[in-house]
């Protein structure tokens, strides 16, 4: 019998609820397949873990994870505690920590779900975004300086490298090349951020010459916003920066339906460390306890978690049950417009599996 070792970390608020019934449906899973196993060890890192120890995760955190051969992640924020801590005291630290440097983001419209694009029906939106996921604004690089007075300055700097560049536009290029488009939309700002961003545009040139059967199209991000709500028929495969896919995406999510749908994989390519599934959404602290959080988007990274472990068996039943349980909006949480609940769609999905 084949087994997988997962760390989860339901972190904060609807996190905890979500990864419940993500992790019911990975037992139904279990039971239907039979053929392998995963074994859980919780961690009760996050926002109350802070206030309890005054850190996030602990020291060794990274250290214990190792171990383990992926992580099922809910979410992280807190309606107290400022985001800068919550974020760079566990999320970002797994993520760079592990070198997880490209995150995947998958988004199509479900089956019995509804784009507030009118134009859009089903196969017309059906991208992947690719977010580069160890630089950028995200490097930590910057700072402050004259605090509280008129002079007060602040420093964000977006940190670029040609290993980074390169390493995240080869498995961009690698991703289209795997789907049946082969196109493969490179996002920057290279207009107005003339030295990264320009980096960025060399080296996509130099990396495309190596995948000839791909198509390469370049857009600016604030055009690209347009194009995905105007022409989402027009792409397929997409990379951007940290920032710039961070933003992206949740469009791209609103534009599938709902925030609560989009799934993300943060990947080592290379295997090095274990990688992190979790939904895109946060901890959206204005519905936790109320027993609405939309589980899809859990069960959707929890099938790419199971493809990446080798469980594409696995991983194909659990994405079949959801796109059946998705047709019926009684199964809509009130993000897609219905008034199901969190236990009621995990209910369904974890029937269908067992069907
Ligand atoms: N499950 C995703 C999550 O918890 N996101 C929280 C967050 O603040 N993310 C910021 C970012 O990804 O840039």
């Amino acid at each position: 019998m084949r087994t997988h070792k997962i760390a989860v970390i339901p972190a904060d608020g609807i996190g905890k609820e979500v990864i419940a019934a993500g992790l019911k449906a990975m037992e139904a899973l279990q039971a239907r397949c039979g053929d392998f196993a995963m074994t859980f060890e919780h961690f009760p890192w996050g926002s109350d873990y802070y206030r309890a120890h005054g850190r996030m995760m602990d020291a060794d955190g990274l250290e214990r994870l190792k171990k383990f051969d992926a992580i099922y992640f809910g979410a992280v924020g807190d309606p107290v505690i400022p985001d800068s801590i919550t974020l760079w005291g566990l999320r970002l630290p797994i993520c760079q920590g592990f070198d997880q440097y490209a995150n995947v983001r998958p988004t199509r419209v479900l089956p019995g779900l509804t784009s507030p694009l009118r134009h859009v029906n089903g196969p017309e939106l059906d991208w992947v975004i690719v977010r580069e996921n160890s630089e950028g604004e995200y490097a930590g690089h910057g700072g402050r300086a004259h605090r509280g007075f008129p002079e007060e300055v602040g420093t964000e700097t977006a940190v670029f490298t040609r290993t980074g560049v390169t390493r995240i536009m080869r498995f961009a290029h690698k991703l289209a090349a795997s789907r049946p488009r082969k196109l493969l939309t490179i996002v920057t700002k290279s207009n107005a951020q003339r030295h990264g961003m320009v980096m960025w545009d060399e080296i996509a040139a130099e990396v495309g010459r190596e995948f000839p059967d791909v198509t390469v199209d370049k857009m600016l991000v604030d055009a690209m916003t347009q194009r995905m709500v105007l022409n989402p028929a027009s792409l397929d495969t997409i990379v951007a920066t940290n920032l710039h896919a961070d933003i992206l995406s949740d469009l791209a999510a609103a534009l599938a339906g709902s925030l609560g749908v989009g799934p993300t994989g943060n990947i080592d390519p290379e295997g090095r460390f274990p990688s992190m599934f979790e939904p895109i959404h946060g901890s959206a602290f204005d519905i936790t306890g109320k027993g609405i959080a939309n589980p899809v988007a859990t069960f959707w990274t929890g099938a790419m978690m199971l493809d990446h472990l080798g469980e594409h068996a696995a991983a194909k039943r659990l994405m079949t049950a959801v796109e059946l349980i998705t047709r019926d909006p009684a199964n809509h949480t009130p993000d897609l417009g219905g008034n199901a609940s969190t236990a009621k769609v995990t209910d369904a999905v974890c029937e269908a599996i067992r069907s």
